[in-house]
């Protein structure tokens, strides 16, 4: 690794942070969080560290997917603020050093976007193929995405009398990417938001776009995500393109562009996700070792998306049946709690009891498992879900800045609120950024010094990793470094009990001083002997290893 190239290829090393305008913060009291509000909190996402905030959909839209049915790719939905409000917010950030992506939406539009009012019209239409119309629905066509709230995944369309494809809601009819008017559309939609100084897309859906059931393509799929990388490089040297590919490893590498890459930049890796799941709950850490192992090697400059929790359900699908079960029964024991047969409506501090131990235990995995973080707003304080909200909206309640009315998002009547804030014991009053920055103690503290760990340690997103054989099955130990030497020893005990590691030799280590990056004590090795290290109950260390005669950074 050249530090130079981390310039380059920042996505290897950020630390992203993904928010919905809409619930972050409202700066004009209107009720709904809005870019001027946003722009406002910009002081305090550079005071928490991270380098890249990915925007969920901003634009309008019907908001019946929580924006992700869009009517118009070229424009802010009005109740967020203006176009002219974006462009000061993305200047803004970049200006403190924080590079903004957008979520790109184009696997569907919503139903109310000009193109698909018009393609239902008419069979005759210019924009009918921008969709995918049969006049039968195919085999699998009840392979829903949301089994219980949609039926088949092809509607019937009376006034042209076909169906049209819809991988997810009704509402959301897939785009034909085998329209070549479809793609040039797309560019165009990449293009704008380039110039307005975005560094990059968080891609939606990418298997659906590309695979959707139904729309056989004529020409490999994958030829799409190639010539969008390389249309996004000509026009910004710097931009990313991060993939939502909910897939198990095996088939991430294609989206890559195979081992030479080409194609996204970085995708979200729901196997490694799952797993720290399924170890937590086991307190074992095979399952992450399983996890790490069946991650394809890509040696190109490609990166893993780490995360614990998104805006979705947290989805299980990558477990087998009764591992599933053991996740179901551990974190969302009541079916209330449960969606879709496969996944969890819950954010993550009340899944863990809100256990500062083992809140702090999953972030420190997270941030030290190669790979760039991603934080979904509000895990920096421990935010729960609100229950009483429908289906995937109790992830999606207001940002609670602050012990006050409506938890400081707004000065508004509650009722004017896009969603209700959480009650109870993680509701405002005792979960509250203004509280968590006065107390040196808090996870806010806690993941904040994470993120300065991690932007110093750039061997966690370009090293390689190792694992490091011992022989207790509740502890993780692993070494990212690049070049053979120097970088970082991590170790984690997921188990309850303290555990006694002991430490390879200091040749073996390729060092002779570890120092505790996190807690700052240092641990001499033996060259002959393995040196025993102390972790307590659900504890952990980053190691940073010195060679002999190094430095510490
Ligand atoms: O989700 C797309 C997707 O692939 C889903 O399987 C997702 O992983 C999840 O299970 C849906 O709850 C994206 C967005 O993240 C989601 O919020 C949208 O509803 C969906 O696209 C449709 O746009």
């Amino acid at each position: 690794m050249r530090l130079a190239d981390t310039g380059d290829l920042w996505w290897r090393s950020a630390v992203v942070y993904c928010l919905d305008v809409e619930t972050y913060r409202d700066g004009d009291g209107d009720g709904v969080g809005d870019f001027t509000g946003l722009t406002e909190s910009i002081p305090y996402l550079e005071q928490l560290g991270i380098t890249c905030i990915w925007l969920m959909p901003f634009y309008p839209s019907p908001d019946l997917d929580d924006g992700y049915d869009v009517s118009d790719f070229y424009a802010v939905d009005p109740r967020l603020g203006s176009l002219g409000d974006a462009v000061e917010f993305i200047r803004t950030a970049r200006s403190r050093g924080i590079r903004v992506i957008i979520d790109l939406v184009v696997n569907h539009t919503s139903d109310k976007h000009p193109w698909f009012v018009q393609a239902k019209r008419s069979r005759n239409s210019r924009f009918r193929d921008f969709y995918v119309w049969r006049d039968r629905p195919t085999r699998n066509s009840k392979n829903t995405v949301f089994p219980g709230e949609e039926e088949s995944i092809w509607e019937w369309e009376p006034k042209t009398e076909q169906y049209y494809l819809h991988s997810f809601y009704t509402h959301q009819p897939d785009l034909n990417l085998a329209n070549p008017h479809v793609r040039d559309e797309i560019s165009k939609i990449v293009a704008f938001w380039l110039a307005l100084g975005i560094s990059g897309f968080r891609i939606d859906a990418v298997p659906f776009l590309l695979e959707g059931e139904g729309a056989p393509y004529p020409v490999d799929p994958h030829e799409f995500l190639r010539d969008l990388k390389r249309f996004v490089r000509r026009r910004s040297s710097e931009a990313m393109l991060l993939g939502e590919v909910a897939l198990p490893h095996d088939r991430q590498l294609d989206y890559f562009g195979g081992p030479h890459g080409g194609e996204l930049d970085a995708q979200f890796d729901f196997t490694l996700m799952n797993a720290l799941y399924l170890a937590m709950v086991r307190r074992d850490a095979e399952p992450i070792l399983r996890s790490l192992r069946s991650r394809p090697s890509t040696s190109e400059p490609v990166t893993w998306g780490n995360f614990l929790r998104n805006h979705d359900e947290l989805t299980l699908q990558m477990l087998g049946d009764d591992e599933k079960e053991e996740v179901f029964a551990a974190f969302a024991p009541d079916a209330e709690q449960r969606i879709y047969g496969r996944g969890i409506l819950r954010r993550l501090a009340p899944m863990l009891d809100g256990d500062p131990r083992r809140l702090q235990l999953a972030y420190s995995l997270m941030f030290s498992l190669p790979g760039c973080p991603v934080l979904y707003y509000g895990e920096e304080i421990g935010m729960g879900e609100n229950a009483d909200l429908p289906g995937r909206a109790t992830v999606r309640s207001p940002m609670q800045w602050a012990p006050a009315r409506n938890g400081g998002f707004s000065t508004a009547p509650p009722s004017r609120l896009p969603n209700a804030l959480t009650a109870g014991g993680y509701g405002p009053d005792h979960v509250n950024v203004r509280n968590q920055q006065m107390d040196e103690e808090s996870l806010f503290h806690f993941i904040r010094a994470l993120i300065a760990r991690y932007r110093t340690t750039p061997e966690i997103g370009w090293g390689d990793c190792e694992i490091v054989e011992h022989p207790n099955p509740g502890v993780l130990a692993h070494i990212l470094r690049t070049d053979g030497e120097g970088g970082m020893l991590a170790l984690h005990n997921l188990t309850a009990e303290p555990q006694t590691v002991a430490l390879p030799t200091s040749t073996d280590l390729g060092g002779e001083v570890l120092t505790d990056m996190l807690h700052l004590h240092e641990i001499a090795l033996d060259p002959q002997r393995s040196t025993d290290v102390e972790l307590g109950p659900y504890g952990f260390q980053w190691l940073q290893i010195t060679p002999p005669g190094g430095a510490i950074v």
